[in-house]
């Protein structure tokens, strides 16, 4: 395997000695953001793992192999690359591996390498899901067949509302994954926090730890959702989120968007309807998600050590 999976010396060492790894996505940096601002929010994103007690393992497609862990530069090539990288899922990792084409993870793709890296906790912003009008289009995200295999823990900020959020908690449940509320018992929405959907709570890391645990020693294989809402003070206003939400979703028919463009393109065209505040709001919940992904981690080495 070592010849398409590359793991970074710090990782590898921390993996060893049984230390705390918080997995993090690239395609937030490559799709999800723009150019500076991607690369200063992953190394953001970075270092509030490591004030949080663990060592970050950001995982792309390099040199023909998945790398977890990247180098300084990585981080800056690929933010540099942005949107011309391939966005890369779970059916595009073995094209990429063979045809040696660089590229960023999603949260699917990096479920995988974490869990091949034997690391189970990882922190990203916003997961995929059930689009709208996924009835006609099918176009249902590879994240939640994912969360059902791998055995991978995510910290998101729930879900985007330009999704159909209560279709995609109705798959997550059909599939198996539990989807926790992070001192809420509410799901939340990415920019703001209740969807209106319920979700189950758990108060504090240990509480996750040992529902982690517990899953896993029972068999029960696949992923578990941590939903962590937005910070209070970061959250967006509901009645500007929704217009916007609105006005992206039917530019995105316009433009007969489609496939994994669909993301990309929403999330580039919500920055500008809300004249960057969606941008803002994005910055402060992943790095909230990585304190909390640390916490987490540091709580299930804490109860297997
Ligand atoms: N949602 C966000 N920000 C993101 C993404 C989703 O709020 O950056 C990215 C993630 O990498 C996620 C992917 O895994 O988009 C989902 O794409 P799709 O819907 O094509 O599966
Ligand atoms: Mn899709």
């Amino acid at each position: 395997m070592r010849e398409h999976l590359f793991i970074h010396p710090e990782v590898a060492d921390a993996l060893a000695k049984r230390q705390p790894v918080v997995a993090l996505e690239s395609t937030v940096l490559t799709h999800g953001m723009p150019h500076p601002r991607n690369v200063e929010t992953a190394r953001r994103v970075e270092a509030a793992v490591r004030e949080g007690g663990a060592v970050p393992a950001t995982i792309a497609v390099l040199d023909g192999r998945i790398r977890v862990g990247l180098d300084d530069d990585d981080l800056q090539r690929l933010g540099e690359v942005g949107r011309k990288a391939w966005k890369l899922s779970r059916r595009d990792l073995p094209v990429a591996l063979a045809l040696g084409v660089e590229g960023s993870t999603t949260v699917a793709a990096t479920m995988i390498g974490a869990e091949l890296a034997g690391i189970p906790i990882f922190a990203t912003g916003g997961i995929g899901g059930v689009h709208r009008g996924a009835e006609l289009s099918f176009d249902v995200s590879a994240d939640l067949e994912e969360l059902a295999r791998s055995s991978v823990c995510v910290v998101t900020a729930g879900a985007k509302a330009v999704l159909d959020l209560p279709k995609t908690l109705e798959v997550l449940e059909t599939r198996g994954v539990p989807v926790l509320g992070f001192g809420t018992d509410r799901f939340p929405a990415f920019y703001t926090r209740d969807s209106g959907l319920p979700a189950r709570r758990v108060d504090g890391a240990e509480e996750v730890a040992r529902i982690l645990h517990v899953k896993w020693r029972l068999g029960l294989d696949g992923g578990v959702v941590v939903a962590n809402p937005i910070p209070e003070a970061d959250a967006l206003d509901p009645a500007v989120v929704g217009s916007a939400i609105d006005e992206a979703l039917e530019q995105a028919r316009a433009h007969g968007i489609a496939g994994g463009d669909v993301t990309p393109f929403l999330l580039e065209r919500m920055e500008a309807l809300t004249g960057g505040r969606s941008l803002e709001a994005n910055v402060a919940l992943i790095i909230h998600n990585a304190r909390v992904g640390s916490a987490i981690a540091r709580a299930l080495c804490a109860l297997q050590n």
